[in-house]
């Protein structure tokens, strides 16, 4: 049996592939689908352009599945950090300022 770890990886990859089709990579449409089911209760959606700008880092207009990883590891940054401080998950409600909380760490974190 796989660890829990490797089941999230799996699960993970299964979700990336569930949005980006046979294609291989996020269009914006797909993008947004996916975070519209992926947080539901999210009153931010105005931030969802503004996300994928930042995740395209190639400016190719479509995500890669590296390009998506590297924004979900903000995100499990995020919720780490707010974890700590009994926020939440970043985009779970409006009420946190997560974006300011998220360009000012652009750049610190290396990949
Ligand atoms: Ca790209």
């Amino acid at each position: 049996m796989n660890s829990q770890l490797q089941q999230l990886i799996e699960q993970y990859i299964d979700l990336y592939h569930r949005y980006s089709g046979n294609s291989d990579s996020l269009d914006k449409q797909a993008f947004k689908k996916m975070l519209d089911e992926q947080f539901p209760d999210t009153d931010e959606k105005q931030k969802r352009d503004q996300l994928f700008q930042e995740a395209d880092i190639n400016k190719d207009g479509k995500l890669s599945f590296a390009e998506v990883g590297r924004l979900v590891a903000k995100f499990v940054a995020e919720t780490h950090e707010n974890s700590a401080s009994k926020k939440g998950v970043p985009l779970a409600t409006g009420k946190n300022s997560s974006s300011k909380s998220f360009r000012r760490r652009q750049g610190s974190v290396a990949y």
